[in-house]
């Protein structure tokens, strides 16, 4: 076996690409593995047409180096995939970063050696490698969904995945396509598959919400604002709910707002575009009443946007609240509609049967195709990690330990796998953020672990089961006052089948989760075992660090809150 290392990263994403340079800063012996070919990960896998950003470029992007920052120029608003892959490239080659990086490498395995305080990992071309720490930098969606179709063997036209896109790129120039699925992935490319095929057929089985991005280059003011102090520009974003600017007005509640108010907000962050309409109310992601009119907005807006009523009414989200799916944010996808080649077919009322040598049968008709886009998701959160064979103490595997839904101490580490982080783990902001902020937060947090348990010569670090039980209860009732568990999301693990439901993101927002990091470091790491071989050098069972309750929120949200999480204490056995 090669030499120990000091940390073993698995993936090469943003995550990877960071937790690589914060651990040569400390002068660790490290590594990383990742199955692709290049750095990137999301940016590298996800080459579809039209995938780009959700964020804006100035918010998404690395925040912990000003040269890199201003060195950088985004052409626009939303980068597309090809400029964000770019950038990733950037970073490596400027950190000379690929010079520690096995690609086209898959971790397959990670075993605890307790007699060695640290990991056994093993590799799928059979070498294994022995490391301190592992840090699970495998991305939040970056394992396809298995879904498939019966009979889809069978079929002769070409099969693409939205995220396992060729990298030469397709040619659907006079093609008649078929797309299954309309999430953000179908929605983004939707517009651009139908400028070019002759024909294409929309296969969805639930509409979603989508939000104009009114993309662009970089307005001139927005640049010459972050320019004048990127520090300050990032600091803003990074104290917010979600990691990035949105206006939020917290003290701005809809029910008690004059119904011509109401619009004229709506309207306006409408027409600024993107997730700037979810900080327009307080109220809107609590109190069904509120987020009912939110909804009736976008609606009027489908309409406004799709000539056919039928095809407009199809294409409005019945079985959701408001956001509480992850909202897709589009160029052009309602007008899409309007084309004479693009045909929306409803799966609800026309079920999918099976593929056929020619295309796809459903209940009511047979259509042929040249090529079929699957643009069906991910298995979320847990996919990546369940996906390999990891054994913490006492041989327990991780897949066991959250058999019931995954249960972790602040999205960072799971008791019973010590020394094992997770990056944007479950029970940690993550998905409902601007990923690259949360990424940034849990890097530096790992980061300052290791230098920690170095500093005082510690072999290894464990998040205690009872802290581990109290910030899952936490998450779990933070998820509970909100309306986000109320739609079968993947961020409820509802698109996978089998899948324990349970809300798998942190719902206190980026801003409270990362004081409450900042809390339980300053009081020694509170709620995590320290140790070297037999020798306990300190131990926390406790969490007490948690966020401030919302003083700023309206009584009867308080109300409606705490009556949700009532619910959810006696549905869980719990004394109310
Ligand atoms: P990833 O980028 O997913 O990288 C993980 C890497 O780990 C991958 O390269 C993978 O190959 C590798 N890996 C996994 N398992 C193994 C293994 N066993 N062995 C070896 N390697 C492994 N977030 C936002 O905030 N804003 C956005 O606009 C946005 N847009 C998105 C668009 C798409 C199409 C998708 C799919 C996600 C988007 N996200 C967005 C979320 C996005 O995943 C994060 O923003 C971010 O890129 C995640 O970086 P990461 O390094 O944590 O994970
Ligand atoms: O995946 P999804 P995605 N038969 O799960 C349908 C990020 N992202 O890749 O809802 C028929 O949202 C499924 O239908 P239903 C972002 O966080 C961001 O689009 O299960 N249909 C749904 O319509 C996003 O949320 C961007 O009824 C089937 C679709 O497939 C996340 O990644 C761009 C089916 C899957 O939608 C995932 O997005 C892309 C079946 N058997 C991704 N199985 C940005 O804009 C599934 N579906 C930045």
């Amino acid at each position: 076996m090669a030499e120990r290392l000091d940390v073993l990263i698995v993936g090469a994403g943003f995550s990877g690409m960071y937790m690589l340079m914060k651990c040569r800063e400390q002068g660790l012996k490290v590594q990383v593995i990742e199955a692709g070919s290049g750095v990137g990960g999301t940016w590298y896998w996800n080459r579809y047409p039209g995938a780009r950003v959700d964020i804006q470029s100035l918010e998404y992007s690395f925040g912990f180096d000003e040269a890199l920052e201003r060195d950088w120029r985004w052409t626009e608003r939303y980068a597309p995939q090809p400029e964000l892959l770019a950038y990733a490239n950037h970073v490596a080659t400027r950190f000379d970063l690929s010079r520690d990086i096995s690609f086209n490498t898959r971790v397959t395995a990670a075993h605890w050696d307790a007699a060695a305080d640290g990991w056994t990992v093993t590799l799928d071309n059979g070498e294994t490698r022995a490391a301190r720490f592992v840090v699970m930098a495998t991305g939040c969606l970056s394992v396809p969904t298995d879904v498939t179709f019966p009979g889809i063997d069978d079929y002769q036209g070409d099969v693409y995945r939205t995220s396992r896109w060729p990298h030469d790129g397709v040619d659907f120039t006079g093609k008649r396509v078929g797309i299954i699925g309309t999430g953000s992935s179908a929605i983004q490319s939707i517009p651009i598959i139908a400028a070019q095929a002759a024909q294409l057929t929309v296969f969805q089985r639930t509409p979603n919400y989508s939000m104009p991005a009114h993309n662009g280059p970089i307005p001139d003011a927005d640049f010459q604002e972050w320019l004048a102090d990127p520090r300050a520009y990032r600091a803003r974003s990074r104290a917010t709910v979600g990691g990035f600017w949105n206006e939020a007005r917290e003290d701005a509640i809809l029910i008690h707002t004059p119904p011509d108010e109401i619009k004229a907000e709506l309207e306006r962050r409408w027409a600024w575009g993107g997730f700037r309409i979810l900080g327009a109310f307080a109220d809107q992601a609590l109190d069904p009443e509120a987020n009912r009119v939110v909804h009736d907005f976008v609606a009027a807006k489908i309409r406004e946007r799709v000539k056919d009523p039928r095809v407009a009414e199809l294409l409005t989200p019945k079985d959701h609240p408001f956001a509480t799916k992850r909202p897709c944010v589009d160029t052009g996808y309602y007008d899409t509609y309007n084309r004479d080649n693009v045909e929306l077919l409803d799966l609800r009322a026309d079920p999918l049967v099976s593929f056929t040598a020619t295309g796809i049968q459903t209940q009511a008709a047979s259509h042929d195709f040249d090529a079929v886009v699957l643009a069906t998701g991910f298995d979320a959160m847990t996919g990546a990690i369940e996906r390999i064979d990891i054994r913490g103490v006492g041989g327990e595997t991780i897949k066991d330990h959250w058999a019931a839904g995954p249960e972790t101490y602040l999205g960072l580490m799971v008791a019973g796998f010590p020394n094992l982080f997770l990056i944007t783990g479950p029970g940690s902001p993550s998905v409902l953020t601007n990923m690259i902020h949360s990424i940034e937060q849990h890097v530096e947090y790992v980061a300052d672990i290791i230098a920690a348990l170095n500093a005082s010569q510690a072999g290894r670090i464990e998040a205690s089961p009872e802290a581990e039980k109290l910030w899952t209860d936490h998450c779990d009732q933070t998820a509970a006052m909100t309306l986000l568990p109320q739609a079968n999301s993947w961020y409820m693990g509802a698109n996978v089948p089998g899948k324990p439901r349970r809300f798998m993101a942190y719902a206190g927002g980026l801003h409270h989760y990362t004081d409450t990091c900042n809390a339980v470091k300053a009081k020694g790491w509170e709620g995590f075992v320290i140790a070297r071989g037999d020798q306990l050098l300190s131990e926390s069972r406790e969490f007490t660090s948690y966020p401030p309750p919302p003083e700023t929120m309206a009584p009867h949200l308080v109300e409606m809150a705490m009556g949700r999480v009532a619910k959810w204490l006696e549905a869980h056995g719990q004394p109310a």
